[in-house]
């Protein structure tokens, strides 16, 4: 049709720009193919395996989402990985905000590679869900560790709950192992119930501290120091140093309160900098030590198949609240017996029952 009779219908377009010359139609159309296809299962597996880290990447990023198609083929890829797994050692790092657990993984994490050691580092933080901060920080924190082709970093996965975001850092576990990496660290906030899920998932705990004003031995929570393999102090260096030691004396003082461990380990106390690098190397030597025991004495296969035992029915627990809460009909109940128990109209553990009675139903 003619451009100029046109012009006064509404449904006249104007001629478009077309695409210039330069760019040729089939890259285009490779590139859309490209995006597109979704590598198999079995071709992450077999990446994964030879040490390729899109592959890893890839496969951590399926583990992660909430699709149910990603979730089956996450499911595909760690089963088949499984079996070459667990030749590694786990090690758990826990710590106030600010006491340094990051720079200390950069510190700990380069020596670990200068061994040939091949380090991934992961992350069990459920408050950056949310904030989305500590991303950024760590990355910037751990310069050297990023740029180190022996290390691999991945952040804190997102999820509404931290049994969902500890599970996907104990499947991301499996596949970084398959992938090669021999020594697994998780960082974790040293607030709330996040070292308990992280200690279920490591070999050796460790936490870090930094020397107060003589009052080392307030605020810390009993249940993280028992379950502490070492306690070391971070920032021991210029003025700090005395003060380290100081606190030092007093953890190793109030480590002897405890029971001893079911290990046969007794926890130990260090002070190091993650500045300057001083005792960095020790902690590595008392973490080999722990090794040779506890490899000794069939603890550490012990723990690891308990371990098992505890994610399948963690697993389960977390899987089965989901599915409570987001069912429809519970959630439509769920505001109505609320206010009924606020009225004391009927007893919490009534109504929960009847709730429960439905969904089972
Ligand atoms: N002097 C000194 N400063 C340190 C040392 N380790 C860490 N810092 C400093 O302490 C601050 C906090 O360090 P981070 O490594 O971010 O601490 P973090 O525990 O990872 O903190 P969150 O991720 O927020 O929980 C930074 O400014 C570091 O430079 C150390 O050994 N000596
Ligand atoms: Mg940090």
């Amino acid at each position: 049709m003619d451009d100029k009779n046109n012009l006064n219908s509404a449904l006249s377009e104007k001629a478009g720009i077309s695409a210039p010359e330069i760019i040729s139609a089939t890259v285009v159309q490779n590139i859309q193919k490209f995006r597109k296809v979704q590598p198999s299962a079995t071709s992450l597996v077999k990446g994964i395996l030879s040490g390729n880290i899109s592959d890893l990447s890839r496969a951590i990023t399926l583990v992660e989402s909430t699709n149910p198609e990603h979730l089956a083929k996450a499911n595909e890829v760690i089963n088949a990985c499984l079996f070459h797994a667990n030749k590694s050692v786990r090690i758990g790092i826990t710590g106030v905000p600010g006491v340094g657990k990051s720079t200390f993984i950069e510190s700990f994490g380069s020596h670990l590679t200068s061994l040939g050691k091949k380090v991934a580092v992961l992350a069990v933080d459920p408050s950056s869900t949310i904030s989305h901060g500590s991303i950024l920080g760590d990355k910037t924190r751990m310069e050297e560790l990023v740029k180190d082709p022996n290390a691999y970093i991945r952040p804190s996965a997102s999820g509404d709950t931290l049994g969902g975001v500890a599970r996907k850092t104990r499947e991301t576990i499996t596949l970084c192992e398959a992938c090669g990496f021999d020594t697994i660290i998780i960082e974790t906030v040293g607030v709330g119930q996040s070292e308990t899920a992280v200690h279920s998932m490591v070999d050796f705990f460790l936490l870090l501290k930094i020397a107060g004003a003589g009052d080392e031995l307030q605020g810390i929570k009993r249940g993280i120091m028992e379950m502490a393999d070492a306690i070391v102090i971070n920032k021991a260096d210029g003025d700090n140093i005395r003060k380290a030691k100081l606190a030092k004396t007093e953890f190793n003082r109030a480590l002897h309160l405890f029971p001893a461990k079911k290990s046969g380990w007794t926890a130990t106390t260090a002070t190091c900098s993650s500045v300057t690098g001083d005792g960095i190397p020790e902690v590595w030597e008392t973490i080999s030590k722990f090794l040779q025991l506890t490899n000794d004495n069939n603890y550490f296969n012990n723990k690891r198949v308990e371990q098992n035992e505890y994610w399948l029915l963690e697993t389960i627990n977390e899987r089965l609240k989901l599915n409570f809460y987001n069912n429809i009909e519970i959630q439509a109940l769920l505001e109505s017996t609320k206010k009924a128990v606020q009225k004391d109209k009927i007893s919490p553990f009534a109504a929960a029952q009847i709730l429960l009675e439905k969904y089972f139903k």
